[in-house]
């Protein structure tokens, strides 16, 4: 899969996605990431890339003609343009598997106060948010796009790590666990998880799963 990313903040992305699973996907060319610097598409000596909203009010936004340069010179025929601002559909496990499926991403982070409408309605083919929360810009939430998407792309993860996600336990969130030792400061692992007995262990693990669950996230079961 290649993902471009347009960043006022390139630096930003140097050292997470050059760590353990996202760098060894990399390397091994499951994942072609690029980072662009938004301020390479502005045209005039300062490198401007925003201005005063009309109308009044406070900040600045982010002017529509280096980010239509940009993607326009980024963008090529299976290209799927995704903006990163708070006002975008929650991202979500189900989105990070649709977006697994592409492709190619171009995902196009906010800064300031946001983008002029204009590049969301003729540039935008989906727009996402990480949570209701305030970022001080959108490199982070794209970095969180980036890993949560190239963990699903076929290869990129071991057998171990990938069948264990695909089980049971899909949907649900993880059983308590635990390893040696059997006993830690007087606190006991369960002795059916000692036990070795595999049936028991599978009926324990979806139980605790599911009581889980079900006391801190009964959402998910709906
Ligand atoms: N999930 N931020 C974007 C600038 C901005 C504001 C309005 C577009 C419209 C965020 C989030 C997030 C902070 C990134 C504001 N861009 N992005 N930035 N939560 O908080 O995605």
């Amino acid at each position: 899969m290649k993902i471009d990313v347009l960043t006022l903040f390139p630096a930003m992305f140097a050292g997470p996605l050059d760590e353990s699973i996202i760098h060894r996907a990399r390397q091994r060319g499951l994942l072609d990431l690029k980072i662009h610097n938004l301020r390479d598409w502005a045209r005039d000596r300062r490198r401007t890339v925003d201005d005063q909203p009309f109308g009044g009010g406070p900040g600045m936004l982010l002017k529509p003609e280096p980010l239509f340069e940009a993607i326009a010179a980024l963008r090529r025929e299976k290209t799927k343009v995704i903006l990163l601002s708070p006002a975008g559909r929650k991202f979500s496990q189900s989105i990070a598997r649709e977006l697994a499926a592409e492709e190619d991403l171009l995902l196009v982070t906010g800064h300031y106060e946001g983008f002029d409408e204009r590049v969301r309605a003729a540039l935008a083919d989906d727009e996402l948010s990480i949570g209701d929360y305030v970022l001080t810009n959108g490199a982070l939430p794209a970095m969180v796009v980036i890993d949560a998407v190239t963990r699903l792309l076929p290869g990129v993860l071991g057998d171990d790590e990938s069948s264990r996600r695909e089980s049971f336990s899909a949907g649900l969130l993880e059983e308590p666990q635990y390893t040696r030792p059997a006993e830690f400061r007087g606190m006991k692992a369960p002795d059916v998880l000692v036990s070795g007995h595999h049936a028991e262990i599978e009926k324990w693990r979806r139980e605790q799963a599911k009581r889980r669950t079900r006391e801190r996230r009964p959402d998910l079961l709906k």
